[in-house]
């Protein structure tokens, strides 16, 4: 949906991710810091007649053809509204596994799901400062993890992403102070992997 863009609930109720996130730490994360880019993107898009008629996937996959005094501002904001919403899908999933054409493509890519983890939390560890380390998907379907800087979203290299974890302060601080890995792997047992598998097989058609 395009512009204005309003605050999507969270697919699960506050306490569902208790005890590896605490409800104190997904009031704050969705109700305040997700809603400050919904509306600094609406900000950024409010004297942008052309790029309001763009979802945010449209935006985020072709940055260059928003023009330049915005771009910086609908980058981190689009993206900032893209990445949450990615990330809080992808969790509430307790014990799944990745299905079907996902599960072959994570063995193809990784050699299996604990390698994919180590992959992963090297990257969600390596991520210098704000982020998030990602499962993403090319053209072909053949999957990659990544890590991005501040709010940029893989959609804006070309990649489909699957999953994330965002690894900003914001994400983990009341619940792991400084211990990132220790949120990392908690994280981990919180994925909705049958959420993550159907989002491959739409993109692969
Ligand atoms: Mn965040």
């Amino acid at each position: 949906m395009p512009y204005p863009f309003t605050l999507r609930p969270l697919p699960y109720a506050y306490d569902a991710l208790r005890p590896e996130i605490s409800e104190q730490t997904l009031h704050f994360h969705h109700d305040k810091h997700l809603q400050t880019y919904v509306d600094n993107l609406n900000k950024a898009l409010a004297d942008c007649p052309d790029c309001q008629k763009k979802s945010l996937e449209e935006l985020l996959q072709n940055l260059d053809r928003i023009p330049e005094h915005k771009r910086t501002a609908i980058r981190n904001n689009a993206g900032g509204v893209y990445n949450h919403y990615l990330y809080f899908d992808c969790m509430g999933g307790r014990s799944s596994l990745p299905a079907g054409n996902l599960s072959r493509a994570v063995c193809r890519a990784f050699g299996s799901l604990e390698e994919w983890r180590v992959r992963m939390k090297e990257a969600a560890l390596g991520q210098f400062g704000s982020g998030y380390a990602w499962l993403a998907a090319d053209g072909d379907g053949a999957l990659s993890v990544i890590k991005t800087p501040n709010q940029d979203c893989p959609l804006s290299q070309g990649l489909w992403p699957l999953l994330c974890v965002d690894v900003w302060e914001h994400a983990y601080y009341l619940d792991y102070q400084n211990r990132r890995g220790d949120y990392v792997d908690a994280w981990f047992g919180l994925i909705n992997w049958d959420f993550v598998s159907n989002r491959y097989d739409i993109r692969r058609g």
